[in-house]
């Protein structure tokens, strides 16, 4: 079955499961529909930030920082600046091209259009070929539990650098938040659902908890097949490895499969950690064991093809 016939669904957080999209996009173009996590979302100086649909966004066009990941390459931060000159608070750092977008969200926000169409809009307008849905319209946030109190996520993650220890995460706004339609006819059209190497906790976790989207997936008997954020024990990049020692578990490879475990069929492993195959395996689902760190563009289609490829889709 070849990828151009058939929806692929990939669940994406931040920078890691942004370059994953991007080699799926290269494969399957406008059969790409990917699921973007908002619980990171923050609002500064009245504009509407999206970091995770963004990351996306930038990637797939090629905009995306290459140093950072995040944020436009070769920005300038001339509207920051002028804000410090104001003496406002700079922690978190929007370019002036950046901020672009979280204009015009916001304002098409405020003329009433849903934040599914906004995306559509402005990732339709850089030329993205693959759908990019944010899986609710609802104001979900997370929250972050640590050991100098509750923190909301990106106080936690840009101003204090993750420093704080953490002992739990919650969604707040999740019992209310709905998917969106179009989130749900993707699942029910879906033949393949990828989750992306983004952090389990912050990025997958609250794109699953959405209406119970876990449970929606597994209920839809498709291939599931997740990848892994960790390598070797450590996160590739962000802070997941953190998290999982702090949550009282060893990061690795077999924590994240236990973490999915019940809901992927498969798992793809980096050959660095080929020996906990088994022990994968042992949880009832299939192992991929190839090459998962994506350094350069042609990494991420290799991945990509591989995980198609092994699912038998190209
Ligand atoms: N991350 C940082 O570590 N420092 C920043 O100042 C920062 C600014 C920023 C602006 C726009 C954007 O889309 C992302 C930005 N990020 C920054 C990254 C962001 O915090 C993370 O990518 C995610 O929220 C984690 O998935």
């Amino acid at each position: 079955m070849h990828a151009e016939n058939r929806r692929i669904v990939a669940l994406a957080g931040g920078v890691g499961g942004a370059k994953l999209a991007d080699g799926l996009a290269h494969h399957c173009r406008t059969n790409l529909t990917i699921i973007g996590n908002v619980a990171d979302d923050l609002e500064l100086w009245g504009l509407r930030i999206c970091p995770d649909l963004d990351t996306v966004m930038y990637t797939l066009v090629g905009l995306a920082n290459p140093k950072t990941g995040w944020g436009v390459q070769d920005d300038s931060f001339a509207m920051l600046d002028m804000l410090a000159t104001y003496g406002e608070n700079i922690w978190f750092k929007l370019g002036d091209k950046d901020t672009a977008t979280h204009i015009l969200r916001t304002y098409w926000l405020r003329q009433g259009m849903r934040l599914t169409e906004v995306t559509q809009r402005l990732s339709r307008a850089l030329g993205i070929e693959a759908t990019l849905l944010p899986v609710t319209d609802d104001d979900v946030r997370t929250i972050v539990q640590t050991d100098e109190g509750e923190l909301d996520f990106q106080t936690y993650f840009v101003a204090r650098k993750c420093e704080p220890v953490l002992e739990s995460v919650h969604f707040r706004g999740i019992e209310r938040a709905t998917l969106t339609p179009e989130v749900k006819a993707a699942i029910e059209e879906a033949s393949l659902v990828v989750i992306c190497p983004s952090n389990p906790f912050v990025s997958i976790d609250p794109i699953l908890a959405v209406e119970n989207l876990r449970a929606r997936l597994w209920a839809q008997a498709v291939p599931i097949v997740a990848v892994s954020p960790i390598i070797g024990g450590e996160a590739v990049k962000g802070p997941a490895a953190k998290m999982f020692r702090e949550l009282g578990q060893t990061p690795s490879a077999l924590a994240v499969a236990h973490h999915y475990a019940g809901l992927i069929s498969h798992f793809v492993l980096d050959e660095r950690d080929a020996d906990q195959r088994d022990a994968i395996e042992a949880l009832g689902v299939h192992v991929v064991v190839t090459d998962t760190l994506m350094q350069t563009a042609e990494d991420r289609r290799r991945l990509a093809q591989e995980i198609l490829e092994h699912l038998e889709y190209v």
